[in-house]
């Protein structure tokens, strides 16, 4: 009994410490395997010695029965609410009175932190241990969410290390990643559940179960920024200071958590945020600044139960409600027609919105809007705007269900939909105007033929006119032509036609992936060239010399062989290549011997000799495929500095992690130093 007591105390300190290396440092000791080795052994102890099971053990962090209700809890001292502000001014504004108040000219230290869109929940710790833990509230009384807190994997049971005080509670915010709020309506998706509407919502659904078992499937994470205690002798007298302590304990604080001296260097934390905001693996809402001193924040006290010595500086809200006023169908340049919902005007994440893609027939029934719905637009980042749901009790009488048109719009052709397809295309082929444009526009963008200069209008007048009709006829144009168009005058169309002569020098992936196959991205342009080294070469292969190429599938390549299999398209190509489209052949890869050839690679993370696309060029370059997506199917994950979620994917995985010394080491080597 002894023996097992011993044991099960050093298994419990050995887990919570691995706890501690994944969700605090971010940096585990090892593989997930060993981890769940020391769970099963003190899960295996604990079921027979029964007697030996404390509520701190990380084995019971789901336990107990399902709740009736949520009791009503008491916080230590009342949890505050921020006061907001929304622009520069009103932080200049905030800093201003704040040193007045102070008496003091002198530029203020202030503690930064992003502002998480989550829920506040207080912990109460005593003697380090997990005692209870409640939502909010009105912010003096809450409800008692202690058992599915106790689920969260990143909420320490017990504390480490020294210094907490006796008896007080952690403050944070729990909220839902991004990654995992996907994964999570993709599951309910696939089940035919109800998905929530953002992972705020999410996150809230998923802390409010009677049952903490949903709770614990659910993928939840805190971060913590404040504590009350009711002794406080000996905790540091900073916010910044409090926010390290709390870290040494175990309780996470904000990553992107830091100082920052005067107002003006608060600002330029909020834009840094603000322009990282969409690529952070999780929702803010905006930025908090704490006057980081405690004794100034004592002098300046509080008004109702917003601190005077602390601001929330918002960001743009990134969801709005809009009435949806029309849908149109846009038909692109392989003829897919896509529903486009026309929007009563709003300011959402920064920006008037007054169109909407609703993707597809599919998208648009399942979430079944209908012209006249109050919905909510969403804009995230430099994303394109989207509807998110419509506010099912806001409907009006007679609101219009949309009907998918009989013909295209454009061009009048019939409509078709493969079976089992969402998309439905309108059947005219380069006889429709739209998909003529379409693929004009592609074909001279950036990635394509590059060609500066022929933006949406000017395509739209010159197919609108006859002048164009597909992309050879770009080359026809000249100086007159062009400038007789509206707004253009000799010298923008003199820029046009060098623009257009200068990208007749291209590569042959570029001009593949110019001609607009469909499912042809860039990825599998360059793919096509270097397998096939030549136009020539590609063009008379058969479909399955096409399915050799490394990620081509047998519906791609059967796209790339009808495609050149047609008449016209060949025709398009000559007429292309007989004005002056050239290109130099593709110097096919010597058959390289390299351990990294035939084998799939992900790059993640930052290296600190060169930028990951030049990472990828390299394998590339040594015969390897450089992939974005993680899968069992990987051979290397290489992980450079701040190597986040695919670190721990790959592990799980059991897929080969090379760092950035290794991955430099298996590169510079030929494939037979490897028999050594
Ligand atoms: C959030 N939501 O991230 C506070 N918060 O401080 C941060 N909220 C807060 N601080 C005092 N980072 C009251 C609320």
């Amino acid at each position: 009994m002894q023996a097992a007591a011993r044991e099960i105390e050093s298994l419990r300190l050995q887990i919570a410490h691995h706890d501690y290396r994944y969700f605090v440092l971010d940096d585990p000791e090892v593989p997930d395997a060993e981890y769940d080795r020391l769970m099963r052994r003190l899960r295996q102890l604990e079921t027979e010695h029964p007697a030996l099971v404390t509520p701190d053990s990380p084995t019971q962090r789901v336990g107990g029965r399902p709740l009736d209700k949520f009791q009503e809890v008491r916080h230590l001292s009342p949890m505050l609410s921020l006061e907001n502000a929304f622009s520069s001014d009103d932080v200049r504004g905030f800093d201003r009175r704040i040193k007045e108040r102070l008496e003091t000219g002198d530029d203020l230290m202030y503690a930064c932190e992003p502002k998480m869109d989550g829920l506040a929940i207080s912990i109460l710790y005593e003697g380090g241990v997990l005692i209870r833990a409640a939502t909010r509230g009105d912010g003096i009384t809450g409800e008692d969410v202690t058992q599915n807190v106790r689920t969260i994997r990143s909420v320490p049971l017990r504390l480490q290390g020294v210094g907490w005080p006796a008896r007080f509670e952690a403050r944070g915010e729990v909220f839902m990643p991004v990654d995992g709020f996907r994964q999570l309506n993709a599951q309910a998706e696939a089940s035919g559940e109800k998905t929530f509407v953002n992972p705020r919502n999410a996150a809230a659904g998923s802390l409010r179960q009677l049952d903490s078992r949903i709770t614990a499937a659910r993928p939840l994470e805190m971060i913590f920024y404040g504590l009350s205690a009711e002794d406080e002798t000996g905790l540091p007298q900073t916010h910044s200071g409090r926010l390290e302590a709390m870290r040494k304990w175990g309780l996470r604080p904000s990553a992107e958590a830091c100082t920052r001296l005067g107002v003006e260097e608060v600002l330029r934390y909020h834009d840094d945020m603000a322009t990282r905001r969409s690529s952070l693996p999780f929702q803010i809402d905006g930025v908090v600044y704490k006057v980081d001193r405690l004794d100034l924040q004592r002098q300046l006290g509080f008004v109702s139960r917003a601190p005077r010595w602390a601001v929330a500086h918002k960001f743009p809200a990134e969801e709005e409600l809009t009435i949806v006023r029309g849908v149109e169908w846009q038909v692109g340049r392989t003829g897919a027609l896509t529903p486009v919902a026309r929007l009563e005007p709003v300011f959402v994440g920064g920006v008037t919105v007054s169109n909407a893609t609703l993707h597809n027939i599919d998208e648009l029934r399942r979430k079944d809007i209908r012209v006249g719905d109050t919905v909510i637009v969403r804009r995230a980042g430099d994303v394109i705007p989207e509807v998110v749901s419509v506010v099912s009790d806001r409907r009006p009488p007679g609101a219009q269900v949309v009907e998918m048109p009989e013909c295209c719009p454009v061009c009048g052709s019939g409509i078709e939909r493969g079976e089992g397809e969402a998309v439905a295309r309108c059947s005219g082929g380069l006889f429709c105007q739209a998909q003529v444009k379409e693929s004009l526009r592609h074909f001279v963008s950036r990635k394509a033929m590059n060609v500066d200069g022929l933006g949406e209008k000017l395509i739209d007048q010159l197919v609108d006119r006859g002048l164009v009709s597909s992309a050879d006829g770009l080359y026809r144009l000249d100086i007159e032509k062009l400038a007789d168009l509206d707004r253009m005058g000799e010298k923008s169309a003199a820029k046009v036609i060098e623009a257009l002569e200068a990208s007749k020098d291209t590569t042959l992936e570029r001009f593949l992936f110019a001609l607009g196959v469909r499912d042809v991205g860039e990825a599998t342009a360059r793919g096509l060239a270097n397998h096939f080294g030549s136009l020539g070469a590609l063009m008379e292969a058969t479909e399955e010399q096409v399915q050799q190429v490394r990620d081509v599938g047998p519906v791609v390549a059967g796209h790339v062989h009808a495609f050149f299999a047609e008449e016209h398209n060949r025709q398009v190509i000559q007429r292309l290549v007989d004005s002056g489209v050239h290109w130099p052949d593709v110097e096919r890869p010597e058959p390289v011997s390299s351990p990294l050839s035939g084998k799939t690679i992900v790059v993640t993370g930052t290296l600190s000799s060169m930028s990951r696309e030049e990472a990828e060029a390299l394998v590339r370059k040594l015969g390897g495929v450089a992939s974005s997506s993680l899968s069992s199917k990987t051979d290397y994950l290489v992980a450079g500095e701040k190597a986040g979620s695919k670190l721990a994917k790959a592990e799980k995985l059991g897929v080969d992690i090379l760092d950035e010394q290794g991955f430099l080491q298996l590169a510079s080597m030929q494939a037979s130093d490897l028999n050594h």
